[in-house]
């Protein structure tokens, strides 16, 4: 998929560190913001006992970003940090450009790549959710622009925040309905998930951390013509496929879309109907990138959100995937090693596979 890309957008990265907190480089963020069509031209960092009050990076740093804004013609601000509501407006106020979290980073390129209807609905709500306490920044500046030049104006302020009130509640009301048209999408996925279990077709899943070659891995094993792009969240929209690996040993084979860290908490709410696909799994194929120096915190992200949703107690074979290029030397847990790309190691994971659901391994 060509997503049509806007315009190309100069981005300033912006990053606090707490006190004491290591510091990492942004290239996960620059990727990220990379696949939403920004082009990043700087970043800056900052370590600080805690976040300032009123622009959350300290008022120094604010006019360092905005000389930096100016002479590198940035367009946006991303804030790696989740920073209130209120900072951010003020950011915006002062920088005069966007100013946009990490959060919004990730819903713009989920936006971009949702294809099915499903998918659509389910970003579109997880960006309202989003933006719902955030209405107060665009609130305030329409107040003021409403208002024309400072001072007094009780009156101007009171239909600023009348309108901002009209504003929420539209969202809000939007957010029932995209609900309510999700719900029945889940509805039917129950009864094909119901329907499944009748059949008692097995589930497995492919999880893990964007980019690890997943929709590699599962185009290998099924030929099911899946998207694989270097890029982040290739993949919203879970895709199932039968998988026959011997007579009366058949499974229902699911590619689902990527995790990362800080992860919004909006999508597990949005995505929720898809994730229970995983919820529902007999067996869970976590896909690591083996060749990732990375590897062991995106696991732990990975370990995170199966947890968080309810996954965490599925059995799971880890798939230490890209053994073509140069593996890191500690791995994490006990793992079997494939390439989606050579299918090297392939026969040996469908063995596991065989084991693990059908309790003994294939007779070739
Ligand atoms: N060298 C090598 N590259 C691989 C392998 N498997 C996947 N890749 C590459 O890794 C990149 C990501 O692959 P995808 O299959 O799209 O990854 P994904 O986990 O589905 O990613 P998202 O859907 O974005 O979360 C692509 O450029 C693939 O060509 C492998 O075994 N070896
Ligand atoms: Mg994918």
């Amino acid at each position: 998929m060509e997503s049509t890309k806007q315009k190309i957008v100069n981005a300033i990265l912006v990053r606090v560190y707490d006190k004491g907190e290591t510091e990492t480089d942004f290239e996960e963020l620059i990727a990220l913001c990379d696949t939403a069509g920004y082009h990043t031209v700087a970043t800056l960092s900052q370590h600080r006992d805690r976040p300032d009050h009123t622009f959350y990076i300290g008022t120094g740093k604010v006019q360092e970003l905005k000389q930096a804004a100016l002479s590198l013609d940035a367009g946006t601000v991303v804030m790696d940090n989740e920073i209130s509501p209120a900072q951010l407006n003020n950011l915006e106020k002062e920088l005069q450009i966007p100013v946009i979290d990490r959060a919004t980073l990730i819903l713009e390129i989920f936006a971009q790549h949702a294809t099915s209807n499903e998918g659509k609905l389910q970003v579109e709500l997880a960006q309202k959710k989003h933006s719902l306490p955030r209405v107060l920044g665009q609130g305030m500046i329409l107040s003021r622009t409403g208002g024309g030049g400072g001072g007094g104006g009780g009156a101007r302020r009171g239909a600023g925040e009348q309108q901002l009130e009209l504003d929420r509640r539209t969202i809000r009301e939007e957010i029932r309905e995209l609900e309510r048209k999700i719900e029945k999408l889940s509805d039917a996925h129950r009864l094909r998930r119901n329907r499944r279990n009748k059949s008692e077709m097995q589930s497995v899943c492919i999880v893990g951390y964007t980019n690890v070659g997943k929709s590699t891995l599962m185009n290998f094993l099924t030929k099911a013509n899946v998207l694989e792009e270097n890029k982040l969240f290739a993949t919203l929209d879970p895709v199932s496929r039968k998988f026959w690996l011997a007579p009366h040993k058949e499974f229902i084979l699911t590619d689902t879309v990527g995790f990362i860290s800080k992860l919004p908490h909006e999508f597990i709410e949005a995505f929720k109907s898809t994730l229970e696909e995983t919820a529902d799994a007999d067996l869970i194929l976590l896909v690591c990138d083996g060749a990732d120096e990375r590897i062991v915190e995106k696991m732990k992200v990975v370990h995170e959100v199966l947890d968080g949703i309810g996954a965490g107690s599925i059995p799971y074979i880890v798939v230490y995937n890209k053994c073509d290029l140069l593996s890191v030397s500690d791995i994490p847990e006990q793992g079997i090693s494939v390439s989606a790309k050579t299918g090297s190691g392939v026969e040996e994971l469908k063995q596991r596979i065989c084991e693990k659901l059908f309790g003994e391994r294939l007779s070739w």
